[in-house]
């Protein structure tokens, strides 16, 4: 979650290979706790649960972790299209696990379903794609990850600084050994692969033990995914996207997620016809925004609705969102 690029966790030991040449040039630096910029820091801030001392002794323990920097800072999914990145993504061996990890926690689904208004599938889908439905959860030793991306990503200091604070309170409200807990090279954690601040602010007590545990709690992972689309806009009664026909060439294009649009009436009234029919009631009440999908061949178009928004909430990508919806209805057949 919250990565500026595209890529779920369970892809990026492909992008670690790729980084090798670029981290024999690094420097190898003092341990955290030694450096000028981290005491002035530590020292700096009121809030971070441990005391000062501690954290100090926490960050001399914690290992740098210089490989996620070109993780971060560069992609290289330039010359793929969206079709490439659904070939890859959407296996079937994912949509087995999918369909398999929906029978095995049905009722707690179900339960999470009922309770925030976001169908059990989607609820997977993000899981799957974020984790492999909690399979593979990051290797990354989350302190040294973000300790490393606050004091040394060539741009987004300021951003993982406040990280690195979020997981400092985190660790020590949680009560878990901060140098113990592993994840994505951004710093994201378990199945749901929440950033700190975002654990913070939009994690949730799944299972009623009064934890809200996103590292081992299985329960507490699915609620705080439906509950996190909940707060960033998720309306349970809406679709969340319409295959369609364009007839015509199309302008009204957006190309970056944003909620909103037009009716489907409006739509429609362009020259747009859905592949499926929708029920009557739908029509007119819902709002839509066109987005373009690359292929090798001519660009296809989805009209997809806030639903659709709330899920690149979790990811800012319009394939990211595609790619859990389509995987969503794969595994709910
Ligand atoms: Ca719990």
């Amino acid at each position: 979650m919250i990565v500026d690029h595209r890529w779920p966790l369970c892809q990026q030991p492909l992008l670690w290979l790729l980084t090798s040449v670029w981290l024999l040039a690094m420097p190898v630096a003092a341990d955290f706790s030694q450096q000028a910029q981290v005491q002035t820091w530590v020292a700096q801030q009121q809030d971070l649960g441990h005391s000062q001392a501690q954290v100090l002794a926490l960050l001399q323990k914690a290992p740098r972790q210089p490989k996620v920097i070109p993780v971060l800072v560069k992609a290289p999914e330039s010359n793929w299209v969206w079709t490439d990145y659904r070939q890859r993504l959407l296996s079937q061996q994912r949509i087995k696990a999918g369909r398999k990890f929906m029978r095995h926690h049905a009722a707690l689904l179900q339960n999470v379903a009922q309770t925030y208004g976001v169908p059990a599938h989607y609820i997977a889908a993000i899981a799957g794609v974020e984790t492999n439905f909690g399979s593979y959860t990051g290797r990354f030793p989350t302190l040294g990850t973000l300790a490393t991306l606050a004091f040394e990503h060539p741009r987004r200091q300021t951003y993982f600084r406040k990280e690195l604070a979020h997981y400092l309170r985190l660790s020590y409200s949680q009560d878990f050994d901060p140098l113990t807990v592993r994840g994505s090279p951004a710093g994201a954690m378990g199945m749901a692969q929440f950033m700190p601040s975002s654990y913070q602010a939009y994690a949730v007590d799944g299972d009623g033990d009064g934890d809200i545990d996103l590292l081992t709690s299985v329960a507490d992972s699915l609620a705080s995914i439906a509950n996190y689309l909940v707060r960033h806009g998720w309306q349970g009664e809406k679709p969340v996207w319409l295959a369609i026909e364009a007839q015509n060439p199309i302008n009204e294009v957006s190309n970056k997620p944003k909620p909103g649009g037009k009716s489907l009436a409006a739509w429609q009234a362009k020259g747009i016809r859905l592949v499926t029919p929708l029920a009557e009631l739908e029509r007119n009440k819902v709002e839509y925004r066109l987005y373009p999908f690359t292929t090798h061949a001519e660009t296809e178009y989805i009209l997809a609705t806030g639903n659709f928004y709330a899920i690149t909430r979790y990811n800012h990508s319009l394939w990211y969102a595609r790619l859990v919806a389509e995987l969503a209805d794969a595994i709910n057949k």
